[in-house]
Order: C-alpha cells, then sequence, then structure tokens
C-alpha cells in the first residue's frame, strides 16, 4: 500500500513553536516511528507552505496511491482549489488536525475541503495522522 501525507503551511515549524497547540515532537522524529509502525505500507511525505504545490502534489499522487492523508493547515478554511482537487483525484483523501479544531476560535470551525473528503480526523495531536493510516489500512483488513 502506498499513503501519502501532506502537511500545509507552517507545518514545518512542528516541535519548534507553540508546543502548548501543537506538541513538542517535530514531524521528522514522528514520521520515522510511524514508518516503523507500518512497516508493510510505503508512507511518502511532502509539505509545502504554498497551496499550489499542494494541489500539484494531491495530482501527482492522486490516481495511484491508495490514500493521501492531508493536513491543509490555514488552506483548510479557506482553499476552494484544494477542495477541487480533492474532488478530482480518485485516491481517497483523509482530512487530519492535530487540534480540535471545534475547540478553537471560530473562524477554524469551518473546514472548506471537508466536503470532498473520505473522513475527518481532529483533535488527537500527531496520533490523528496515525488514526487516518489505520483508517486506510484497516478498511482492507475486515
Ligand atoms: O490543528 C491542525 O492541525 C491545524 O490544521 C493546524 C493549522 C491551523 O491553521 C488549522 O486551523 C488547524 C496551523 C498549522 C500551524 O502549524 C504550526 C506549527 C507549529 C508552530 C506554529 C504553527
Amino acid at each position: 500500500m502506498k499513503i501519502q501525507i501532506i502537511n500545509g503551511p507552517n507545518l514545518n515549524l512542528l516541535g519548534v513553536r507553540e508546543p502548548e497547540v501543537y506538541g513538542s515532537t517535530n514531524f521528522d522524529s514522528f514520521l520515522a516511528k510511524l514508518r516503523k509502525a507500518y512497516p508493510q505500507t510505503q508512507i511518502e511525505y511532502f509539505q509545502s507552505n504554498t497551496e499550489g504545490a499542494l494541489v500539484d502534489k494531491i495530482h501527482e499522487v492522486g490516481f495511484s496511491f491508495d490514500g493521501i492523508v492531508l493536513n491543509a493547515g490555514a488552506y483548510t478554511h479557506t482553499s476552494v482549489a484544494l477542495l477541487d482537487a480533492i474532488k478530482a483525484v480518485s485516491t481517497p483523501v483523509i482530512e487530519v488536525h492535530i487540534s480540535n479544531i471545534h475547540q478553537r476560535e471560530e473562524f477554524r470551525h469551518h473546514s472548506m475541503i471537508s466536503a470532498g473528503c473520505k473522513g475527518v480526523i481532529c483533535g488527537f495531536g500527531l496520533d490523528s495522522y496515525r488514526l487516518a493510516i489505520e483508517a486506510i489500512v484497516g478498511s482492507s483488513r475486515v
């Protein structure tokens, strides 16, 4: 199985800034643990602060991978371009968030991209990504 994790803007700062909201683990060390936990699964990682680059990556993998785990960061709340990209590809996309966006500011309560996603996982810290992978891998087990 091939799964693409995509992180959007500012998520390159994980573990460096705002640890009270996003935790103190950087994504690279989390990714190493995730790959160890799923040795049979090819887990690719991409991060960009640019909306178009995120759209391009969805197009690139969206017809061949088994799943996309997408934390679109702040573009979650604004991007019709990402919604259209998600709807255009055949690979299922799972929306994830580290924080519980519904416990935060009002403007974070609405996701522009959820309507195109297979499911949404939020509020479990970095474990949100593992739960999304489990949803993709697990759905072929039972
Ligand atoms: O909770 C999430 O995963 C978010 O997608 C994170 C986004 C935020 O705009 C969404 O509403 C919820 C922000 C990512 C910023 O990441 C940082 C990480 C460390 C330090 C500063 C920002």
